[in-house]
């Protein structure tokens, strides 16, 4: 007997590749298994897909055999040269209507190359976030697929069956064109290091402003994980603090304080900086942790440099004031977020969907949270909506808790404890409403060394240019109408 065609084949027998293979299993797809070390795939058949319906090949061209048409093949290796080299193999071995999806963590800019590049092939390319880690992989991950649009009936079944469930609603649905879908997945990991360094700044303003025990904290953070901030992130926090190693000791004390990072934070701030948008939270949560990996000079600096005589001299009320300032500094970072996922997309021409991302990182994946229901509900009610703080359900929010995060910024100003990723909210915050900025000086200084010319504030379109150093205040001005 012939044997069964697979439904979907997956390149990548790492251990993300492995779960979302045995994920796909579970729901009733055939899939046909295969790595660039082929020993791999005969080890994973006999030991962790022993029992299931998982086939495996022995070469590409087995692979491709193998699979129903139109073929679909997915890729779980490392991004960069790794999806390169893949797709550059496969393309002579596939044909018009099959579809590849790069489901690693590649660039979006690569994925918007090899959309272009297999335009006139006729093969479809998708290029798929996938977030939620190892147990995401294996029974739920959040997945943002973008790319030809035409690819997305084929693989939709097999994406929504595995994907994670937000009230019965599959986390994954189509996220746009080309790139989308690896952008928005880089946007994911930059608001993940928002809220990362959200919770570690409450920790610190809990530990060195209030000098709480770590048992306290963690019944602070399992209070706050009821509410409004109910989150996984905060969830492991609580975790993490009442943690106690062999010794009956704390853990977290006895981890160096110093931040590695992989680069998709650091990727949404450079994306920031090119689409010319104030991604200004995340741009800091990067930057705290290049400066907590300078911990010699650190360790150094703080025996030279003083810090504040002030002492805090409030008590635990202070408490609802650090909820209040990080729910209201959250909703900043992710109205700056999703500023730079409309910028994107008005660059690139993508048509996202801002309500139904907001509902695909809602389950399966890191940020996930209670929270990202209601940005779901408000892009529903308005999909409109320009700026998330200016939906009615938040901007009441955000007026509530406003002073609260004037108070937190200012006493760890005043106490000396940073408090980066809070103050960066609060500046924009102020920057946003702020009718008047001063700007106009700015664009006068520009003028006087550059002659770069500004703009009348009561005439729009009206562009001068100022002889600054002109004698007696007899200054001569140009008039450019555009
Ligand atoms: P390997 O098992 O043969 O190393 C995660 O590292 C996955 O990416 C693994 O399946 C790994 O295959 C694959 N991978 C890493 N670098 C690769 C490369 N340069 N070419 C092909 N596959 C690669």
């Amino acid at each position: 007997m012939a044997e069964q065609k697979a439904d979907i084949a997956l390149i990548g027998l790492a251990v993300m590749g492995q779960n979302l293979i045995l994920n796909m299993d579970d729901h009733g797809f055939v899939v046909c298994a295969y790595n660039r070390t082929v020993a791999k795939v005969e080890h994973f058949l006999q030991n962790e897909a022993k029992g299931t319906k998982i086939i495996g090949a022995n070469s590409l061209e087995d692979m491709v055999s193998k699979l129903k048409k139109p073929r679909k093949v997915m890729l779980l290796v490392k991004a960069g040269s790794a999806v390169d080299e893949f797709v550059r193999n496969l393309v002579p071995l596939l044909e018009k209507g099959d579809i590849i999806i790069d489901g690693g963590n590649s660039q979006y800019l690569d994925t918007q190359r090899w959309c272009k590049e297999l335009q006139s092939t006729g093969i479809h390319y998708i290029g798929m976030g996938v977030s939620g880690g190892e147990d995401g992989a294996r029974y739920g991950p959040s997945l943002m697929p973008g790319g030809h649009p035409a690819a997305w009936p084929h693989v939709k079944p097999i994406f929504q069956a595995i994907s994670a469930k937000a009230n019965g609603e599959p986390c994954c649905d189509w996220v746009g064109e080309d790139g989308a879908g690896h952008f928005v997945k880089m946007v994911h990991n930059g608001i993940e290091y928002g809220d990362m360094q959200l919770i570690c700044e409450a920790y610190h303003v809990m530990k060195d402003i209030l000098g709480m025990e770590q048992n306290e904290m963690a019944a602070v953070f399992e209070e706050w994980n009821k509410g409004e901030l109910d989150s996984f992130l905060i969830e492991i926090t609580r975790d993490i603090l009442k943690f106690k190693d062999d010794d009956g000791k704390y853990l977290l004390p006895k981890i160096r304080d110093t931040a590695g990072q992989k680069g998709t934070g650091k990727w949404t701030g450079i994306a920031a900086l090119e689409y010319g948008v104030p991604v200004t939270l995340i741009g800091e949560a990067v930057f705290s942790r290049c400066l907590s990996a300078l911990k010699d000079e650190r360790v150094k600096a703080s025996r030279s440099l003083p810090g504040s005589n002030l002492k805090f001299s409030g008590n635990k009320e202070f408490l609802e004031h650090l909820r209040k300032a990080l729910f209201a500094s959250k909703l900043i970072s992710y109205a700056q977020g999703f500023m730079l996922l409309r910028e994107a997309a008005k660059v690139n021409g993508w048509n996202l969907n801002y309500g139904s991302i907001a509902l695909m990182w809602r389950g399966g994946c890191i940020i996930r949270s209670v929270f990202l229901g209601n940005i779901k509900d408000a892009f529903t009610k308005n999909p409109q909506l320009s700026n998330l703080l200016l939906d009615p359900f938040f901007s009441e929010r955000i007026s509530t808790a406003q002073a609260s995060l004037r108070q937190v910024v200012a006493q760890a100003a005043l106490v000396g404890v940073p408090a980066p990723a809070f103050s960066s909210a609060l500046a924009f915050y102020d920057g946003y409403r702020a009718e008047v900025l001063p700007a106009n000086l700015l664009q006068a200084q520009r003028d006087y060394f550059g002659a770069h010319t500004y703009e009348i504030l009561n005439k729009p379109g009206t562009f001068v240019h100022t002889n600054w150093t002109g004698h007696g205040g007899n200054v001569s001005a140009t008039t450019y109408n555009n």
